[in-house]
């Protein structure tokens, strides 16, 4: 169908940056500002806000914390829990919806890095456990501060797309960004807008000559993934300098053409806006990026099985 004739599809997205999270900062006071945020957004006529990963506390990891108890406290049990409850009702009152990332403690004891997405309504529309799940699992005392992801969440085993916000929609979390996989297994199930938050320390003890190029790699990969897939992404940090380590912010809105429409000019709480056009995401999907046409499988498909060498 032409495209004029098309109903629009236009979402206007907020990427709800926040500033750092101190270990101090209660939960009560976290969602306070998540609530501004939100208000911020809707005021700008979003319907859609995205909020970071693990939004609620500081980004725990960086720490060898050996008391379980301890550990199990930056971790939700259910959600909304009951701190967080006044941030779904605010936004069904508003009738904007969100995502917004967690540390998930299932009742069954396992512990995840999630993501929630609510619809205006106030549904919720999925939840997503992160996959890639990055840095280490032991205390490496040679670094100035730890990675310990690995430690602390099981990685998730599925991406999904639903369908929510007039399109199809998809989550991802952080270093999920980081992998080609991520974009194309939700194109391929034709995702026209996917949601990532990040926690990225600008430090990587690994190889501190990446450090300088932690915003070119945050842009690449994300402008890559959104062109290479005709796909919107929002990308939305916690950034600033948190417990003494700075991360990076640059919380940006890419369209399908791999273009950066809107970006974060602060490293504090910040609120970025799009009027995103789903309809757009066709004109890549059914031309230079019309998977159905072009791609080759049966060429390639063996060497995204990690058994092949
Ligand atoms: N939160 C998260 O996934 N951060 C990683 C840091 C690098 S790996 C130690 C990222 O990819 O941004």
């Amino acid at each position: 169908m032409p495209a004029d004739l098309e109903a629009q599809r236009i979402v206007k997205v907020a990427g709800a940056q926040l500033g750092p999270i101190q270990r101090n900062d209660d939960r009560s006071s976290v969602v306070e500002r998540l609530i501004a945020l939100l208000r911020s957004a809707h005021a700008q006529g979003a319907e859609l806000v995205v909020f970071p990963e693990l939004a609620l506390t500081t980004f725990f990891p960086r720490w060898f914390i050996e008391d379980p108890e301890e550990i199990d406290s930056f971790f939700e049990r259910s959600m909304p829990s009951p701190v967080v409850q006044p941030l779904f009702d605010v936004a069904k009152s508003l009738g904007v919806g969100f995502a917004l990332g967690y540390a998930e403690m299932t009742a069954d004891g396992h512990h995840y890095n999630t993501t929630i997405l609510v619809e205006r309504d106030g549904s919720v529309v999925g939840h997503y456990r992160k996959v890639h799940v990055p840095g280490h699992e032991e205390h490496e005392p040679w670094r100035p501060f730890q990675h310990l992801e690995r430690r602390y969440f099981e990685p998730g085993d599925k991406f999904e797309t639903w369908d929510a916000f007039d399109g199809l929609v998809g989550l991802a979390t952080c270093n999920d960004r980081r992998w080609p996989e991520t974009y194309r297994v939700h194109g391929l199930a034709g995702c026209e807008l996917l949601m990532i938050g990040y926690n990225t320390p600008i430090h990587y003890a690994p190889d501190p000559s990446q450090n300088r190029l932690a915003g070119f790699h945050n842009s690449l990969v994300m402008q890559a993934g959104a062109y290479q897939n005709g796909m919107w992404v929002v990308g939305v940090a916690k950034g600033g300098v948190e417990e003494g380590v700075d991360s990076l912010a640059e919380s940006c809105i890419i369209a399908p053409s791999g273009e950066i429409v809107a970006q974060a000019l602060t490293t504090n709480d910040e609120v970025i806006v799009a009027d995103c056009d789903l309809n757009l995401c066709a004109n890549y999907k059914n031309t230079l990026f019309n998977f159905a046409r072009y791609r080759r499988p049966e060429v390639y498909g063996a060497i995204t099985d990690s058994s092949a060498r």
